[in-house]
C-alpha cells in the first residue's frame, strides 16, 4: 500500500468533542481492540518506530470528565490520566476555551525574542503556589525532563559544584542527563549510554520493603552520600516526594525533612521533582507539603497545563537569578498556548477546590483497595496520597515482586473498559491516577473492574 493510501484516515463512529459533556459511562460496543483501533495499530506498525510502544490497545477519539472514548466508540474509565496529566479532566472547558482564544491571538513568538503576559502570569502563579515564603522566581520549558535538566543547571551554577544525588527507583526523564538520573535500566537506559557524569544514587526510604523509619532511612542515605561523594561536593539532591514511575513509593515520615536539613547544613540545593506528584494530585498543591518540607527548587510539569507541553522550575530567587542572562531558555519554552492552558488549569483547581476533591478520591480508593488487600494476599501494600494511589503486588509465599500478575491484571482491566497503568522497578505496582473530574460512580465502577480482574487472574 502506498503511503498516501495508508494515511487516509479511518472513519470513526466516536464523538469528535470531548470534555465533561461526554456520557460518563463505561461502555464497550466492540471487542477490544475494535476494528478501527486494529486498523490504526497496523498503520502504527508501518509508520511509527517500534521503540515507541503503547499501553492501551485502542486509539483515542475523545475524552473528558472521567472517560476516554476510542475510535470504535468504546468508552473507558480513565484511571491513567495520560500519566497524571489531565488532572482537571481531559478537554476541560476552561482549558479548551483558553487554548482557543490564545491560539487565535498568536501561537508563538518565542518568549526569548518577544515576551508576552501569559508567561509572566504563569510564573507569578507558580511562585505564589509553591511552598516557601521567601522570594521566588520561575522559568518555563516544555517537558518534565527539560525542567529537571534546568533545575540541575541552576543548582550547579549557583553552588559551583558538580555532584547530583538521586535515589533508588527514581524517574526523572529520558534525555541524556535525566536518563543518568533515572534508576531503572530497561527500557529507559538500555543501550543508550554513555550517560552524563557526576550523578550518584542513594538509597530511598521504602517503608514496605526496608521497614526503616524516616530518620533511619535518611541516616543510611546521608552516610552513603558523605562517604561516596563528600558533603562539600554536592550541588543538588533531586528527589520525588512521592515516587511516580518508581512505584508510588511514599517515604517514611521525616525522611524528606532530614534530607532537606542535611542539604541546608552543607550548602546543597534540595530539588523536589513534583512532575508527577504536583499540582493538586496528592490532595495538596505539592506533595512535599504533606511533610512540611519547603524545597529550594521545585520541578513542575504534567498536570500544570492540562496536557499542553509546559514545565517549570520554580524556587529561591537567589538561586534562579544566578545563571547568566541567556543561560536558560529554549525556542518553545513557555509557549503562549501552553501558558494559557496552565492559567486555566490553575484557576479551575482553585474554583472547583480540586485539592479537596483529590482527598475525597483518596478516601474512596483506599477504602476499596484496603478491603481488596484484606481478601487477597497478593496485594502486599496499598499506598499513596490523593488521586495517586497504588497497589504493590507480590508472591504471597515469598514477598517477591510479581510483575507478571500486575501485567495480567492491567490487561484484564483494559479488556473490560478501564485504563489502568502499572509502574515500579519490577513492574509489579498498579497505579491509580484518575482525573479529579471523575465522578464517584465511575470511581466505584472502575474499582469493581479492578477487583474482578484480581478474581479473574487467580
Ligand atoms: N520526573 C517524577 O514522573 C515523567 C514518564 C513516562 P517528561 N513520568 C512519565 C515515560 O515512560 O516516559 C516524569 C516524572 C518525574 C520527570 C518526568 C519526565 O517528564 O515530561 O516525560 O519528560
Amino acid at each position: 500500500m502506498s503511503n498516501t493510501a495508508s494515511s487516509t484516515s479511518v472513519p470513526t463512529s466516536a464523538p469528535a468533542v470531548g470534555g465533561p459533556g461526554l456520557p460518563q459511562v463505561r461502555r464497550l460496543v466492540t471487542e477490544i481492540p475494535g476494528p478501527r483501533s486494529r486498523a490504526l495499530a497496523e498503520r502504527h506498525r508501518q509508520a511509527v518506530s517500534a521503540a515507541v510502544s503503547t499501553t492501551m490497545p485502542v486509539f483515542a477519539a475523545a475524552a473528558g470528565g472521567g472517560v476516554l472514548v476510542d475510535v470504535d466508540g468504546n468508552s473507558f474509565i480513565d484511571f491513567g490520566c495520560g500519566i497524571a496529566v489531565t488532572t482537571v479532566g481531559n478537554a476541560a472547558p476552561a482549558v479548551v476555551e483558553a487554548v482557543g482564544a490564545q491560539a487565535a491571538a498568536f501561537t508563538h513568538t518565542a518568549y526569548m525574542t518577544t515576551p508576552y503576559e501569559a508567561y509572566v502570569a504563569v510564573a507569578e502563579k507558580l511562585t505564589a503556589l509553591t511552598p516557601g515564603d521567601f522570594p521566588k522566581k520561575a522559568m518555563l520549558v516544555n517537558s518534565g525532563a527539560e525542567a529537571v535538566e534546568n533545575a540541575v543547571k541552576v543548582a550547579r551554577r549557583a553552588t559551583g559544584r558538580d555532584a547530583v544525588v538521586v535515589f533508588d527507583h527514581a524517574f526523572h526523564g529520558r534525555t541524556n542527563l535525566t536518563m543518568a538520573m533515572t534508576a531503572k535500566a530497561a527500557p529507559y537506559k538500555t543501550g543508550f549510554g554513555p550517560f552524563a557524569g557526576e550523578i550518584y544514587r542513594a538509597p530511598l526510604s521504602y517503608p514496605y520493603r526496608d521497614g526503616l523509619t524516616g530518620a533511619e532511612a535518611a541516616k543510611r542515605a546521608i552516610e552513603r552520600i558523605e562517604a561516596q561523594i563528600g558533603a562539600d561536593q554536592v550541588a543538588a539532591l533531586v528527589i520525588e516526594p512521592i515516587q511516580g514511575e518508581g512505584g508510588f513509593i511514599v517515604p517514611a515520615p521525616g525522611f524528606l525533612a532530614a534530607l532537606l536539613e542535611w542539604c541546608h547544613a552543607h550548602g546543597a540545593v534540595f530539588i523536589a521533582d513534583e512532575i508527577q506528584s504536583g499540582v493538586a494530585r496528592t490532595g495538596a498543591m505539592f506533595a512535599c507539603e504533606h511533610e512540611g518540607v519547603v524545597p529550594d527548587l521545585v520541578t513542575i510539569a504534567k498536570g500544570v497545563a492540562g496536557g499542553l507541553p509546559l514545565s517549570a522550575v520554580v524556587g529561591r530567587a537567589d538561586l534562579m537569578d544566578v545563571p547568566q542572562p541567556g543561560g536558560l531558555g529554549g525556542t518553545y519554552g513557555g509557549n503562549p498556548v501552553a501558558c494559557a492552558a496552565a492559567l486555566a488549569v490553575l484557576d479551575t483547581i482553585e474554583s472547583d477546590d480540586l485539592v479537596a476533591r483529590a482527598r475525597a478520591i483518596e478516601t474512596r480508593l483506599l477504602a476499596a483497595l484496603t478491603s481488596l488487600k484484606e481478601k487477597d494476599p497478593r496485594v502486599g501494600d496499598v499506598r499513596g496520597r490523593g488521586a495517586m494511589i497504588a497497589l504493590e503486588l507480590v508472591d504471597p509465599s515469598t514477598g517477591e515482586p510479581d510483575g507478571a500478575l500486575a501485567k495480567r491484571i492491567a490487561a484484564q482491566a483494559h479488556a473490560n473498559g478501564v485504563i489502568l497503568l502499572t509502574c515500579g522497578t519490577w513492574g509489579n505496582v498498579i497505579r491509580l491516577l484518575p482525573p479529579l473530574s471523575i465522578s464517584d460512580e465511575l470511581l466505584d465502577d472502575g474499582m469493581g473492574v479492578v477487583a474482578d480482574a484480581f478474581a479473574a487472574c487467580a
